[in-house]
């Protein structure tokens, strides 16, 4: 985050002190208004080319609509019959692509937001829940015979909208703050995870531990007040609440190799060596700014299944912008997409490949910038008008030679 602000902030400013430069020159008619004039024509010309390149809308030819949809079974079916779980987030209940697509092509669903946290809560105060959204997502679903994930249990990232803003004041003004944050998080893992007992069997129990800003744990409210024990605690309290629910870490990496992947790891060892019960590792997978390097991912995902864990892909998508250099980009999307699944299909200890939205109609970059200015995202399995893009029968083809 620090990282994409510098990068945005720098030249921004670079821009403002070479105008502000240009002005104040050519106000006093000093000689070095040549200069200052030369520095924004290239300023603009580069961002002119940027604006093209990243920002002006696009079209990319949908070749794929030509294609026959040729498999003999569904998504679900596939999956199902391999004890895989094909999934996709839901924002919202009543979007018509959630009866259209699930249960027929999705075995398993993940609440986009709804179990989070500050949107479980009435007006985000800590203790009065409102399970209405949440409740209407995770019925259909166990009606239909789905699997939930639920998400997620502690994430300290985004105060006021992961999680509520009191919890902040309160945490400052308590007299014991360790305390009282261990008898906070107590109290909603027990509460959620009790009202959701018997229709959601796996949890992503805490999210996004790392920092996206360097190699170490995020420095947020938990680790401040708990230290990395906030981790190991929340999966006893999520444990000692019902044994039989999976217990999973949910983390995003660009890269899998990056040093911050060596302390991932020590985490994991810290958090066996003391026998937390954690039962498996997530990947978000969300190809953001460039695609993942597949060799490294595999190896990632092997190395985690060495340890005993299980896996999953659980929030995966990747902007159709990343393949505009392809000949076909939505081919080439679905090439990539394929292949990334069929690294975890083929891993008996992978279970799951989420995908972080129903359809293209639903992905959260066309609302947050500067994704929601780069159209068109088109990130996920289906397309807005819920035809399916090829990555599906690749899917289903590797589905059926999971072993
Ligand atoms: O897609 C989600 C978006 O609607 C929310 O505003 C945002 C903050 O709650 O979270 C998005 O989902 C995130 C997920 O919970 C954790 N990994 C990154 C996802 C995309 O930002």
């Amino acid at each position: 985050m620090i990282k994409y602000l510098i990068i945005t902030t720098v030249p921004a400013l670079f821009i403002l002190a070479s105008v502000i430069w240009l002005i104040v020159a050519l106000v006093r008619r000093s000689r070095s208004r040549k200069v200052a004039g030369g520095l924004v024509v290239v300023e603009i010309a580069i961002l002119v080319v940027l604006y093209f390149h990243w920002f002006a809308p696009k079209e990319f030819p949908r070749n794929y609509l030509n294609d026959a949809q040729q498999s003999s079974q569904t998504l679900a079916e596939a999956a199902t019959a391999k004890g895989f779980y094909i999934g996709a987030a839901i924002g919202n209940p009543s979007m018509p692509s959630y009866a259209n697509l699930v249960p027929k092509e999705y075995n398993s669903i993940t609440p986009e937001n709804a179990t989070k946290w500050r949107q479980m809560l009435v007006d985000g105060k800590i203790g009065e829940y409102d399970f209405t959204q949440a409740d209407a997502i995770v019925d259909y679903a166990v009606a239909n015979g789905v699997r939930v994930r639920g998400h997620t249990l502690v994430w300290g990232k985004f105060s006021g909208r992961t999680y509520p803003k009191e919890l902040d004041e309160r945490i400052a003004s308590a007299v014991d703050p360790a305390a009282e944050l261990r008898q906070v998080m107590r109290d909603h893992i027990t509460t959620v995870m009790t009202h959701f007992k018997g229709r959601i069997k796996v949890w992503d129990v805490v999210n996004e531990p790392m920092s996206m800003d360097g190699p170490y744990l995020d420095k947020h409210i938990y680790l401040n007040t708990l230290g990395k024990d906030y981790i190991a605690e929340a999966f006893q309290i999520a444990h000692e609440i019902d044994p039989s629910v999976q217990l999973f870490i949910n983390e995003q990496f660009g890269n899998y190799t990056s040093e911050g992947v060596e302390v991932f790891f020590d985490l994991l060892k810290w958090l066996q060596e003391e026998n937390v019960p954690i039962h498996g590792v997530g990947v978000q997978a969300h190809n953001i700014f460039k695609t993942h390097n597949l060799d490294e991912f595999r190896q990632f995902m092997n190395r985690v299944t060495e340890l005993g864990l299980l896996f999953e892909v659980t929030e995966f998508d990747a902007r159709i912008r990343l393949f505009d250099a392809a000949e076909d980009p939505y081919q080439a999307q679905a090439d990539y997409i394929t292949e990334y699944a069929r690294i975890c299909i083929e891993n008996p200890n992978c279970i799951g490949f989420t995908f972080w939205g129903l359809s293209d109609a639903g992905t959260w970059f066309d609302y947050v910038p500067p994704f929601s200015s780069m159209l068109p995202n088109d990130p996920l399995l289906f397309d807005i008008n819920l035809h399916a893009k090829p990555a599906r029968a690749g899917i289903i083809e590797a589905l059926e030679s999971r072993r």
